[in-house]
């Protein structure tokens, strides 16, 4: 043990008053969560279900973190948690094996219904109307993800969210969500994925907040196959963590406890202390817990004996936790060796009876399912020249003891098949059935995507915005400062940070002076830390905030896209409406100067954050109508303010607070019937201008600000256009086969305006390399107003040469 790790004790301190029930009730539930593991691993190898990972080898830590876990508390942890969410009360035995089995109903998984993979914990936040439940007096636990480490981030805002609920006054009355800030989040890793650079960015970032978080790392020795010699520096992570140690009496630092993980009086201790510091004054801790075992390997997927010897395997025998926990009770003479054997046969037996409740409770509306479909599949054959290939058809789902839905669908598609020349009442009947699965298959597993309460983002009511003769003339990124002026004044939930954001009121001054009028607190600097910034957001929206998390250009958004794309996007969908982080990132990008400063890949993001909305406004008129929209929204969004547009003047509204404007509805910017272009953002001032040179030569082009790529134009405004036209564009400055092909692809697939073309439909695109530096690279690189003028000149050349002849 170092000198500066705080050293915990051996023995039980008296201190602690624990009661010989409460550690004999401890140890059996540690008992019970192994018997979940070894129980859970036998359905995986039997087949009855599809993967398995457990929670076998730390028990013991988790029923000691269990004991200082409090409501109104958070978990932000991984899959080893079972026991701790036993403990906490937050997950049920037969809840464990419902997912385990992949149980689709959010009655049996409340955490994900059936939508992740097993062991992965969440806690239910909101009402089934999408409201928040009362946080404070429930033990709460945000949704896991599987990459490693990436329970990282969130746990840096769930923790912060403390501190502003303790530091800013207006935050006192949300008694919802804190008491006063004396709430602990909790966070856990394994040892091997704290060498992932989140995890690292999450520590300092913690330390520099001085959130109050809890972070233990349970250290088995090994990442799958691969030990610590490999991992980290120096083997031991207590060691490199040394420089995060707080100096006693200061607040500068986390303490850093080592501690066995077999050892239940020195874990209950540890814990003790460090969660009364992060509780009362805010200091994080991390807890290492060391000489942790895994019994069973790291998965249903592999075998430990390949990568451990054999003298290690000992060991672990040695020093697995529950057999430790065990000698050390009877030790102490709680209880008599042969009562602990007959509790632990009860034990058994308890938990092989709630197995099979959940088996059935799978399998029995499936079977119910599959029954109705071999009734109408009899039903159709009867009187059918196909008798024979239908009783085939029913007799094979028949013969299935435990079928799938999708066995159900294979059924129903063969028989379908089988009577396709026979029309009759029982091939309708069967029809209408299979329609009335799908539908209730697509709400299974595809519900939640986006919010499904009254406060989504789609029914955020518009109101435009007012000009008056006074209303002034000013740079747009004064329109943005009024519009977060108006925010901050209006809701104290609002808070934003990022780079630069707090003392320089963002590099481009959206923020200008709003520090110095609203607080430290509630206009922040953060340090240079993308992943973090997001999850500090998504912690803090999931404690009832209301964050505006900048990124500071488009281009840096790739540090944080993983969590963008994993965590928040997936949130809603995977607790199935469970819980929700309404974040608002906002970002610059598209266009400025060179290779890191003018991105626009907005395919890439896209494609990656189905979840969220992801608007790219023209003008920051238009972003500031975005941002009250999505302030009263419950959702999480993106927004992309142009990068060349903050020193462009724009009348000021004179509701600049109160306007909004509407997600996936775009606007005809210029009206005209030869050729419709879609474009957005920078591009609207380059479109526009060509459409002045086309003009010239006869050619009237209709320009279209798509304004909102996710969700896009809803009302099929493009495809009014188009019918009008008969030909279309998309403009962007992606690469080629981006965003304009993501367009093109709603556009004429998903609206159907393939019917519409008289002529082929064209897409015009920056470089597929990234732009080039200068004003000349940037022409080079990106859509110009030549080429957007020479594409649609021959588009209408081709459709009429004689009118439109060639002369470039
Ligand atoms: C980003 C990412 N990389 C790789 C994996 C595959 N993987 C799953 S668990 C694991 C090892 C984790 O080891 P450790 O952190 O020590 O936790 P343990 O499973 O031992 O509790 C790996 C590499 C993953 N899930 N995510």
């Amino acid at each position: 043990m170092e000198d500066s790790l705080v050293e915990t004790k051996a023995d039980i301190p008296t201190h602690l008053s624990l009661t010989p029930q409460e550690i004999i009730q401890d140890y059996r539930l540690a008992y019970q969560s192994r018997q979940v593991s070894l129980v859970g691993r036998r359905e995986v190898l039997s087949g009855k279900a599809k993967f398995g990972i457990f929670g076998d080898g730390k028990e013991v830590v988790q029923v000691a973190l269990a004991k200082v876990f409090q409501p109104g508390d958070f978990r932000s942890g991984y899959y080893r948690d079972q026991t701790l969410m036993f403990a906490l009360g937050e997950t049920t035995i037969q809840e464990f094996f419902a997912q385990l089995y992949a149980h689709a109903d959010v009655e049996a998984d409340p955490a994900t219904a059936g939508r992740a993979m097993n062991a992965h914990f969440a806690t239910r936040l909101l009402n089934p109307d999408g409201s928040w439940k009362d946080q404070t007096s429930m033990r709460n636990s945000s949704a896991d993800v599987s990459p490693t480490a990436a329970q990282m981030p969130r746990l840096v805002g769930l923790a912060y969210a403390s501190r502003l609920y303790r530091e800013l006054d207006d935050l006192k009355s949300f008694t919802q969500f804190s008491h006063n800030g004396t709430e602990v989040a909790f966070g856990t890793i394994g040892n091997a994925s704290t060498a992932e650079g989140m995890f690292w960015e999450s520590i300092n970032a913690i330390g520099v907040l001085r959130a109050p978080a809890v972070i233990t790392i349970y250290d088995d020795g090994y990442g799958i196959s691969v030990p610590n010699e490999q991992q980290m520096v120096k083997h031991d992570l207590s060691l490199i963590l040394k420089g995060f140690q707080r100096v006693p009496g200061t607040c500068d630092g986390l303490d850093v406890y080592k501690v066995k993980g077999w050892d239940y009086p020195a874990l209950v201790e540890t814990y003790h202390k460090a969660a009364e510091e992060a509780r009362c004054e805010h200091i994080p801790a991390i807890v290492h817990a060391i000489e942790l075992t895994q019994p069973q390997g790291h998965s249903t997927s592999g075998s430990q004996e390949r990568y451990k010897s054999k003298e290690r395997l000992e060991w672990e025998q040695e020093f697995d936790c529950l057999k430790k926990f065990r000698e050390w009770i009877i030790r102490q003479g709680l209880v008599a060796p042969d009562v602990l054997d007959q509790m632990e046969e009860e034990d058994r037996q308890t938990v092989e009876g709630i197995r099979k409740a959940a088996w059935e409770a799978y399998l029995s509306p499936i079977q119910q399912d599959g029954r109705e479909a071999i009734r109408l599949i009899d039903e159709l054959s009867r009187g059918s020249t196909h008798a024979g290939e239908l009783t085939q058809v029913s007799q094979k789902l028949r013969d299935l003891s435990a079928p799938v839905r999708r066995d159900i669908m294979v059924a129903i598609r063969e028989a379908l098949v089988a009577a396709r020349d026979e029309a009759s009442p029982a091939r309708s009947a069967l029809i209408e059935w299979k329609s009335h699965l799908n539908a209730a298959n697509e709400q299974r597993y595809s519900s939640h995507q986006y919010s499904q309460s009254p406060q989504s983002a789609l029914e955020v009511p518009e109101v435009r915005p007012i000009y008056s003769a006074t209303s002034p003339l000013v740079y747009g990124f004064e329109v943005i400062k009024a519009c977060f002026d108006v925010a901050l004044g209006r809701d104290p939930r609002v808070i934003a940070f990022g780079e630069d954001v707090g003392k320089l009121g963002d590099v481009n001054q959206g923020f200008k002076g709003l520090q110095a009028k609203y607080g430290e607190l509630r206009v922040s600097d953060t340090g240079v830390r993308e992943a973090t910034i997001l999850g500090q957001a998504i912690g803090m929206a999931l404690r009832g905030l209301r964050p505006v998390a900048e990124i500071q250009y488009l281009d840096y958004i790739l540090y944080a896209l993983q969590i963008l794309s994993d965590d928040l996007a997936t949130l809603h969908w995977r607790t199935q409406g469970g819980q929700k982080a309404p974040v608002i990132v906002r970002t610059r990008g598209h266009r400025l100067e060179g290779i890191w400063h003018s991105g626009s890949m907005m395919a890439g993001i896209i494609h990656m954050v189905r979840g969220m909305h992801v608007l790219v406004p023209r003008n920051m008129t238009q972003a500031a109508g975005f941002y009250n929209t999505l302030l009263q929204a419950d959702e999480p969004a993106l927004v992309v303010e142009v990068l060349n547009g903050y020193r462009i003047k724009e009348q000021l509204p004179d509701n600049i607070g109160e306007f909004t404007l509407p997600m996936g509805v775009p606007e005809v910017i210029r009206e005209g019937a030869d050729v419709t272009i879609a474009t957005y953002g920078a591009c609207c001032r380059i479109v526009m201008e060509a459409a002045e040179v086309l003009s010239k030569v006869g050619i009237q082009a209709e320009i279209i600000d798509v304004r909102s790529l996710l969700p896009f134009d809803i009302h099929r405004l493009l495809l009014q256009s188009l019918q009008k036209t008969n030909r279309i564009v998309f403009v962007d400055e992606d690469v080629p086969g981006g965003t304009t092909a993501y367009m093109l692809q709603q556009v004429i697939e998903g609206q159907g305006g393939y019917t519409w073309l008289d002529s082929e439909p064209r897409t015009i695109s920056g470089k597929p390399h990234r732009p080039a530096y200068g004003s000349d690279g940037d022409y080079w690189s990106k859509p110009n107003v030549e080429q957007v003028f020479e594409t649609v000149y021959r588009l209408m050349n081709d459709a009429d040469p004689a009118r439109y002849p060639l002369f470039f």
